[in-house]
């Protein structure tokens, strides 16, 4: 998240001193997702590689040695994103793979 910047607190001592206190700013690091990819003895090889081109935007090469990650080892990270990217992801992976009756799984978690 972005540095969240606090308003100084203006206030009188009981002086009548002016005393002006400005809060510590904290930077508050955002939850990431790993969107991981599951094999199945189903999907074809070819439709797993063009999964990981739309909508994880690797390229051919990259997208096939992901695939084969997840082929020979049963999972693999597609990529590392904020909870609304990842979320978007699984669900259009999982969308477009029921579309074509595969039983490709995807789904996240924290990093
Ligand atoms: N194991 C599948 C096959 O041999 C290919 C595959 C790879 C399936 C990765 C899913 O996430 C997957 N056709």
């Amino acid at each position: 998240m972005a540095l969240m910047a606090k308003e100084p607190i203006k206030r009188e001592d009981d002086s009548g001193t002016q005393v002006i206190t400005r809060p510590k700013t904290r930077t508050q690091k955002p939850t990431l997702y790993k969107v991981l990819l599951l094999n199945d003895d189903y999907t074809p090889m070819e439709f797993v590689v063009e999964v990981l081109e739309l909508y994880f935007n690797k390229s051919g090469e990259d997208a096939w040695d992901i695939m084969m990650h997840v082929h020979q080892k049963g999972v693999g990270v597609c990529g590392v994103y904020s909870f609304e990217v990842a979320e978007t992801k699984v669900t259009q992976v999982m969308d477009h793979a029921k579309q074509a009756n595969h039983p490709l799984q995807c789904t996240m978690e924290p990093t």
